[in-house]
């Protein structure tokens, strides 16, 4: 009787210890199968549209206004630059609206992906150096050299910006 009462014992928990294991395995989400650096996106190969600035060589400063139009358009001023290729630039951004707002300096193709990458997840936020998230009536800048000639683009990837106008060309010849 008592080994019958043991045995039924050692069933009852290992039933118990079963379900427990088996509603952790519920309960504890299983890791996400792709690796996140955090902002959604990697930048190991460099920039599409030449390479971070050096504070100390020269540099020309353009200032660009994120602005907000009454009828929900959004720009930026100026929205077209010409730069010579190496050229160091200094954008001294100010966003002039009354919600927050990015410059993304990048190809086009770079930066259409981008948008839609930031339309899956809004909050993914651009900490690279070649961009700038600002919130309103905060002024920030980029550093940047022009390595490369061609058409580039910059934009505010903030998700429904870019459609709304909020994107610039920059030539570099
Ligand atoms: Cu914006």
């Amino acid at each position: 009787m008592q080994t019958r009462t043991l045995v039924a014992a050692v069933v009852v928990l290992g039933m118990l210890a079963a379900g427990v294991f088996a509603l952790r395995e519920t309960l504890i989400p299983h890791e996400h199968a792709e690796a996140d650096d955090g902002h959604g996106h990697a930048h190991a190969v460099g920039f599409s549209a030449g390479e971070p600035g050096n504070p100390r060589s020269p540099s020309r400063t353009i200032e660009v206004a994120m602005i907000e139009r009454p009828d929900g358009r959004m720009a930026f001023e100026p929205s077209y630059i010409e730069v010579r290729r190496g050229e160091q630039v200094l954008f001294k951004t100010r966003n002039r609206g009354v919600v927050a707002h990015e410059m993304v300096v990048a190809t086009l193709a770079e930066n259409l992906a981008h948008a839609e990458e930031m339309k899956r997840n809004p909050d993914m936020e651009h900490i690279d150096p070649n961009s700038i998230r600002l919130v309103a009536g905060h002024e920030g800048e980029i550093l940047w050299r022009f390595t490369r000639a061609g058409d580039f683009d910059f934009s505010c990837l903030i998700s429904g910006h870019r459609e709304a106008g909020m994107f610039g060309k920059i030539v570099v010849r």
